[in-house]
């Protein structure tokens, strides 16, 4: 048993979520925020048998876009805050963390 984090951009999260259900994958989807440019964003958790971590990962890479975002950091965090502060950066399409589960219980 895996449990892949997948941080996602909101716009893409109702997609994403909707063709995991399709394929009978579950999970369950935490309202997040990045710490950098402090805009929300949608954190996957799923837990999920080793044999079909690539499965998931395909339908995360088949929903979740790149997409250019302003970096707002001067304004979210104050005039100390220096970089790159005004420039554009390159949010998604998902940061995935999969992780050993030692143990899988619905009690
Ligand atoms: P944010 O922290 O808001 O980061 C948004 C984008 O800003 C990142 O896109 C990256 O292009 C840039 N960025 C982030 N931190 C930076 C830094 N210290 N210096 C320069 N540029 C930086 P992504 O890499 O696609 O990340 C999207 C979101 O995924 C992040 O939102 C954060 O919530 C999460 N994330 C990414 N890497 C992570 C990590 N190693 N650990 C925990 N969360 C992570």
């Amino acid at each position: 048993m895996k449990l892949i984090l997948a941080i996602i951009r909101n716009e893409d999260s109702v997609e994403t979520l909707s063709a995991l259900m399709h394929a009978g994958i579950f999970v369950t989807k935490l309202s997040t925020t990045g710490g950098f440019l402090m805009v929300g964003n949608t954190t996957l958790l799923i837990g999920i048998e080793e044999e079909r971590v690539d499965e998931a990962l395909d339908t995360l890479r088949l929903h979740c876009s790149k997409h250019e975002h302003e970096n707002l950091g001067r304004l979210n965090y104050g005039d100390d805050f220096d970089a790159g502060d005004g420039e554009q950066v390159i949010v998604g399409g998902a940061t995935v963390f999969i992780l050993n589960v030692d143990r899988f219980e619905k009690l």
